[in-house]
């Protein structure tokens, strides 16, 4: 039997990278391709405005233009004092699509006069399957924990420097990457979703 070929819908390489590692850890028996193997499909604009949105939005623009079945995740940090920001604008919090470095500097100074009992926040995803016939799946994870006033670590990416997960003394920029996937919202999402992909796709 092939093995079935299924497409990563995301430019990120280290998203690409965790999620080699977390849909490889739950045995599903694919071959993983990052989108950057198709560079002459545009990205989707992520016009969505909630995390699950986004992730369809991605995973059916890339399973259409491939033919291929796709997966996408869609992620952020939502901060309890900010109402949930920056959220689905995570990556362009500071205006530049990615500047993880200028994203986390903002989101400390906008948090500057609070203190250690107000500071909780999550990192939520979305985690997508789409197949060329239309079929879709969503499933969420998250991972809940506190902000600290300055970054700690260099694993990581994204806000992961902030992140104290709940329960942990290090933030997720000071965890090992299987430490970081046991636990986060990324791992969550992605190990809900292997078996509808394998069920869904062989
Ligand atoms: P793709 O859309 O190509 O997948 P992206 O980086 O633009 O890549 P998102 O739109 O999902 O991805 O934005 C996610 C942002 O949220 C990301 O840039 C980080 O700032 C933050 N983020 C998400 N997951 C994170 C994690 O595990 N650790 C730290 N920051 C994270």
């Amino acid at each position: 039997m092939t093995t079935r070929r299924l497409v990563l819908a995301t430019r990120n390489r280290h998203k690409v990278a965790e999620l080699r590692d977390i849909l490889g850890a739950a045995g599903l028996d694919v071959e993983l391709v990052g989108a950057d193997a198709y560079p002459e499909i545009p990205d989707v604009p992520e016009t969505g405005v909630t995390f699950a949105e986004n992730a369809l939005l991605k995973a059916h623009a890339l399973a259409e233009a491939t033919g291929l079945p796709a997966v996408a995740d869609d992620s952020g940090l939502c901060v309890d004092v900010l109402g949930g920001a920056p959220g689905i604008f995570s990556a362009r919090w500071a205006g530049k699509h990615g500047d993880d470095r200028a994203n986390l500097d903002l989101l400390l100074a906008q948090l500057g006069d609070i203190s250690d009992p107000h500071r909780a926040a999550h990192f939520a995803c979305a985690a997508a399957l789409a197949l060329p016939d239309g079929t879709e799946r969503v499933v969420e994870g998250r991972l809940r924990g506190t902000l600290r006033t300055a970054p700690a670590g260099d694993g990581g990416f994204g806000y992961d420097p902030i992140l104290q997960p709940d329960g942990d003394t290090r933030t997720c920029a000071e965890l090992t990457a299987a430490e970081k996937n046991a636990i986060s919202h990324r791992g969550q999402a992605f190990r809900a979703l292997a078996p509808v992909v394998r069920e869904l796709i062989g």
